[in-house]
């Protein structure tokens, strides 16, 4: 390759180049150069931090036909391909270096057949294209937890999310001076037809952990394209492992208790299962529904978003379960819908919306109409489910006022969730930090959603909500977890939710809202206001504190039949779980702690004695205050 300046300067306009030049960062200017060389665009367009910039990606996304502006000032809807609809798991793949190995569980590839594999379908993808280059900063801006990042795309909608979703960091890149410390991402949308990816079987998302860097081709949906979210995920596990901290899958909560005081929450929940819709409880303000990072300072656990925006499912938004999202989703403020239906006039509907939708339109099938099939004969529904909305935080009348803080807030309790039909209670408090990430994040286990290819409904391990997105082995991030609170005298409480329990005709146990009150109850356990029935598996809440919780918050009675019903602690159930989710550490896991053995066994143990003391199904009723 010539020398990197030379070629910027041959390729960018003055004023481009200027850009560039004023961040003095040698690597960023070869990955760039190398970049322009590769991929053979017509210009290259290098974004600051300024209003301007943002205006006219947002500009290109409509001029190029990849956004369509809708009814209302700043809503615009951008659709995907009929087969590119969500996280392609099976083309994700990290880049193995000789010698290396992340354990059978993650997917990988020799790192000299991967990357020639894929700058191959990268060359010349941009040819008659303008490249845009951006900056942006994970967390907040000049803080512990920051990291700068770069990313290339040909995709204005791609950039446009970023701008949404992300902090821009051309400034924090003039902090970082010639650092070498920050993420990269090349991706490029490849060949295009009707204005969406067209060669799907060449799609690749491939990482290297080595050079803290991603490539993604042939496809646009944004859990595949949007550096700063899954992609860099992957690459900050692997850092935070190497330093120190802990990067989660987890969104974050100031839940509001009893005289004004305010506990932050952070919770993992695997895609679909209501980690958004948790991190939107009415009356509670949100920092982040999707990724956080976590640090230790003075001898506390302190969290930031790693956005600023949400990228979340619409499916079932409506005016009645997530009033703050549909009224952003309502008036005039920066949304891009994705994958909705709409109608001539450019007004945009879901599923579940609340209200009747039109029999026919455009959505990601192309021109639609109600019955409409698929070459396979399927349904194609007015909506996808997997249909995203994509807005800024500071936009909602909830955010919580420490959004941006530097120092990040302090977290007084974990929660992990599932989508689990038959085993765990609607809420349960782990009886220590490190029984609450063996026997809760390590365990967890949620039924499939639409969020990534492939079939529903099956019940699959997802260890923390994060397996998706692990670069490190698994047993290694799993002792992370219990290191990290090492030095913190107070660590955070760890609960598990569940939203999803049923009864044995199928019926679910609970209300939508009544998560709201899981979580307030958790507030008050990490306050010491309440206190807690034993169980084999943890602390459940006393029926009395929920009956309270549920008139003072969602104006219900709660009755002692719904909480025996929900709160059975149901024996042959945990057993089986333990079983199934330890065959899987033993067979697939070399790296499990032991540690996480020895908790199972204790935990099996109690299961069994109250199981032959009280049966199979045992009422909270039977059970003793702790
Ligand atoms: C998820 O699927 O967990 C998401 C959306 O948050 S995606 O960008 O696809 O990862
Ligand atoms: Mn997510």
């Amino acid at each position: 390759m010539q020398n990197s300046k030379e070629l910027l300067k041959e390729k960018l306009t003055a004023e481009h180049y200027d850009r560039l030049m004023a961040l003095d960062n040698p690597k960023m200017h070869d990955f760039i150069a190398d970049a322009i060389e590769l991929t053979g665009p017509a210009s290259v367009y290098v974004c600051t931090d300024s209003d301007a910039d943002r205006v006219y990606i947002s500009k290109q996304a409509i001029e190029k036909g990849e956004e369509i502006q809708l009814d209302k000032p700043g809503h615009t809807c951008h659709f995907d391909g009929y087969f590119d609809q969500a996280r392609d798991k099976a083309k994700t793949k990290y880049l193995l270096p000789p010698g290396s190995d992340l354990g059978e569980s993650l997917n990988s590839i020799e790192k000299k057949v991967g990357v020639e594999e894929v700058r191959s379908f990268l060359k010349d993808s941009m040819v008659g294209r303008e490249m845009l280059v951006c900056f942006f900063c994970l967390g907040p801006l000049d803080s512990d937890f920051s990291i700068a990042c770069v990313q290339i795309t040909d995709s204005p909608y791609v950039a446009h999310s970023e701008f949404i979703l992300y902090r821009t960091g051309y400034e924090q890149f003039r902090k970082i001076g010639s650092s070498g410390d920050f993420f990269r991402f090349l991706h490029s949308e490849g060949e295009l037809e009707n204005a969406v990816s067209k060669n799907i079987d060449k799609r690749r998302v491939y990482i290297d952990l080595e050079e803290d860097m991603v490539y993604s081709v042939n496809t646009q949906y944004g859990g595949n394209t949007i550096g700063l979210k899954k992609l860099s995920l992957r690459l900050a596990i692997q850092k935070a492992s190497a330093e120190g901290w802990l990067a989660e899958h987890m969104f974050v909560l100031g839940a509001h208790g009893p005289g004004g005081r305010v506990t932050y929450f952070a919770g993992a929940f695997p895609s679909a299962c209501g980690k958004t819709s948790t991190s939107m409880l009415p009356g509670q303000t949100i920092v982040g529904d999707d990724i956080a990072y976590f640090r230790k300072k003075e001898g506390q656990v302190r969290s930031v978003n790693v956005e600023k925006g949400i990228f979340g499912i619409i499916r079932d938004v409506n005016s009645k379960d997530d009033p703050i999202i549909y009224q952003a989703l309502t008036s005039p403020c920066e949304v891009i819908f994705s994958n909705i239906l709409i109608d001539d006039a450019g007004k945009p509907y879901w599923l579940g919306m609340g209200a009747e939708l039109p029999s026919e339109g455009t959505n990601h099938s192309g021109k639609w109409h109600k019955g409409k099939t698929d070459a396979k004969g399927n349904e194609i529904t007015a909506s996808h489910k997997n249909a995203r909305y994509c807005l800024n935080i500071p936009d909602l009348s909830n955010r919580d006022p420490l959004l941006d803080d530097p120092d990040g807030v302090p977290v007084g309790g974990i929660v992990y969730g599932g989508r689990d039909s038959d085993t765990w209670v609607p809420v349960e408090e782990a009886y220590s930090w490190a029984e609450g990430i063996i026997i809760k994040g390590a365990c967890l286990e949620s039924e499939t959603t639409a969020a990534t290819l492939g079939k529903e409904g099956v019940r699959t391990f997802n260890l923390m909500s994060n397996l998706d997105f692990l670069s490190i082995p698994l047993g290694k991030y799993i002792q992370n977890n219990l290191d990290f609170v090492d030095g913190v005298e107070n660590p955070p409480l760890v609960f598990s939710v569940n939203y999803f329990l049923r009864d044995e005709d199928g019926n679910y146990l609970n209300g939508m809202a009544d998560k709201l009150v899981w979580i307030l109850w958790a507030e008050l356990r990490v306050n010491g206001d309440v206190d807690g029935i034993e169980t084999p598996t943890g602390l459940i809440p006393k029926y009395e504190d929920l009956e309270k919780l549920f008139k003072e918050h969602l104006d219900a009675e709660y009755t002692k039949d719904g909480y025996i019903r929900q709160f059975t602690v149901r024996i042959p159930e945990n057993l089986a779980k333990l079983d199934r989710v330890e065959k899987i550490y033993k067979k697939k896991v070399s790296d499990t702690p032991q540690i996480l053995y020895d908790t199972f066994a204790m935990v099996r143990k109690r299961l069994k004695a109250a199981g032959d003391k009280h049966g199979d199904n045992i009422s909270p009723f039977d059970l003793t205050t702790g």
